[in-house]
């Protein structure tokens, strides 16, 4: 029996037969399967106070300010009243989460999932327009959200009769959701979820297109805590998390909270984590494990010797490839060898990774424990050894698009197709060539631009670049790099000789880029992506 009194989000499930297939293959993921009850708000929080360990702490905020697993049950508890209560949620319904990463806002995901709610997160960086398509798309109930990011919500409200509730928090003075909890009881029973009840609607980060809303259910949650974390990451209790993801990125949701309280460990939420404020973080909070992006950490490298990062234990890598040269030089910087994985919101997080002493550099590494990859070609048959192939996943999650014709394109034949170009080298590790639509054919050679960026990224005068393929009446297209240096360098003619020179030096000279474009700073997402759509448009 599934709790969702309102079907809404269940009735626009994919049909049975575009639906990847889940597998189970670990002992610890068995108990998932069927018709099984599971609140996943329950799971992570609730089960580690019953278990005599509501005194550890769960929550820092970037202030500091400290919150117990057993103080965030109660809040937790207040929210989830006040939003069956008051506001009226009935399970099923969607609720739009807007913020920084605070624990508020943590807290908030929670609570709308205890009381069988559909957490729906946005980006903070998002405009009014955006919201509004996210609201239109998910028909959005109601939304809790930061008060400094009232605004863009309030303009996106205007003409979405979904949405009548919007409740304020984080606010300086006097705060609408803070106070308004506080009236409540700090007991609450959670909704009897089935554990194939959606709690989550993740948007992708998509740069094109409309809006893809990726379902999951609360056996997702946790699945996806059993698997990656468990086998690859092996953090302990006693670990502090900290990192830059959005909680509205299930990177962030998942490696920032769920991963660390699935634990019982401790977990930093920092507003703002740009390079400079991460690193500071990091040595205030004695922060052990840390999740960002590839550009991140090599901002983060040059920057290293002014901080005291000596509680660092391990560093997370996702988003994008992680080029050899950043590698190299985070490990240069603090002897830490980066865990590098490649996720997706359709599967939650990561299934292929490798942990500190499998991973090589230019490989994202093998499948997860728990999940199970191939590499097909376009007639969906598996390809040969050394071969560049489409990425296939099956595991315990997978795409559930909400009401979207694309899942045929996510999902076939019961396998996940991520859309990444992969080979499988002689050591069984997975290397990474390109976004299937972003290999370039130049002079009929097939061509990946990360290989080309993480060439140019080994020289000394190149602070970040990205690689696309320009339009060439003779050749299809050409390789064309645009590159942004490091201070006092100077991009002129002898410059992109040299990095012409310096690539054909370091790859297959064919793959040089023809032709090198300088600017200040490239196009990225708000996950850390490089945009190469903008760089392709001019
Ligand atoms: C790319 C990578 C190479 C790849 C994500 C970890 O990035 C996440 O989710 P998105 O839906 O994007 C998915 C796509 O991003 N990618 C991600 N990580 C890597 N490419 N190496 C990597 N390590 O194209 C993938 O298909 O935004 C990452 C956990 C949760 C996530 N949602």
């Amino acid at each position: 029996m599934n709790s969702a009194v309102d079907t809404f989000a269940r009735d626009r499930l994919p049909a049975a037969a575009d639906l990847p297939e889940f597998v189970f293959d670990l002992p610890e993921l068995e108990a998932l399967q069927g018709p099984v009850r599971l609140n996943a708000a329950t799971e992570l929080l609730d089960a580690r106070v019953a278990a005599g360990q509501g005194a550890r702490t769960c929550l820092i905020g970037g202030d500091g300010r400290r919150w117990t697993y057993a103080q965030v049950q109660q809040q937790v508890n207040r929210i989830a009243n006040l939003l069956v209560l008051e506001l009226r949620l009935i399970p099923g319904q969607r609720v739009l989460l807007r913020g920084a990463n605070s624990p508020m806002l943590a807290m908030a995901f929670l609570a709308v999932i205890k009381a069988g709610g559909i957490a729906v997160g946005t980006m903070p960086l998002l405009r009014a327009r955006e919201l509004k398509g996210i609201i239109e798309k998910a028909q959005v109930n109601l939304a809790l959200c930061d008060a400094r990011l009232a605004a863009e919500l309030e303009a996106a409200a205007v003409g979405t009769p979904s949405l009548t509730r919007v409740m304020l928090f984080n606010d300086v003075t006097a705060s609408p959701l803070e106070q308004a909890a506080a009236r409540q009881s700090d007991q609450f029973t959670a909704c009897d979820s089935a554990a194939d009840d959606i709690c989550l609607m993740a948007f992708t980060s998509g740069t094109t297109g409309q809006p893809k809303a990726a379902m999951h259910f609360h056996r997702d949650v946790i699945a996806a805590c059993r698997c990656w974390p468990a086998h690859v990451l092996r953090a302990s209790p006693d670990d502090i998390f900290i990192g830059s993801p959005p909680l509205a990125f299930t990177f962030g949701l998942g490696g920032l909270l769920c991963f660390p309280m699935a634990i019982g460990a401790a977990t930093v939420l920092l507003e703002k984590a740009t390079p400079d404020v991460l690193l500071a973080a990091v040595q205030q909070h004695r922060a052990t494990v840390m999740f960002t992006a590839p550009t991140s950490y090599r901002a983060m490298a040059a920057q290293v010797p002014k901080f005291d990062l000596a509680s660092l234990r391990k560093c997370v890598s996702a988003g994008e490839a992680l080029p050899a040269a950043t590698r190299q030089l985070w490990k240069d910087a603090t002897g830490i060898t980066i865990i590098d994985g490649i996720g997706s919101t359709e599967l939650f997080h990561i299934f292929v990774s490798a942990d500190e002493l499998q991973a090589r550099g230019g490989a994202t590494g093998v499948p997860v424990p728990g999940y199970r990859a191939c590499l097909l070609d376009d007639h969906g048959k598996e390809v040969p050894r050394g071969t560049v192939g489409r990425l296939a996943i099956r595991g315990p999650t997978g795409c559930k698009y909400l009401d979207d014709d694309r899942q045929k394109t996510y999902v076939q034949n019961g396998w996940n197709l991520t859309g990444d170009a992969y080979l499988i080298d002689a050591d069984g590790q997975y290397v990474y060539q390109a976004r299937t639509d972003d290999m370039i054919i130049s002079g009929g050679y097939n061509i990946a631009g990360p290989e080309v960026e993480s060439a140019l990224l080994l020289h000394p005068a190149v602070a970040e670049c990205g690689v696309i393929g320009q339009d060439d009446e003779q050749r299809g297209q050409i390789i064309k790099a645009i590159v942004v240096l490091r201070p006092g360098h100077t991009g002129d003619a002898a410059m992109t000789a040299a990095l012409q020179d310096f690539v054909k030096q370091t790859i297959a000279p064919y793959k040089y880029p023809r032709a090198i474009e300088y600017r200040d700073s490239l196009p990225r997402t708000e996950t850390g992506k490089l945009q190469r759509f903008r760089l392709r448009q001019g």
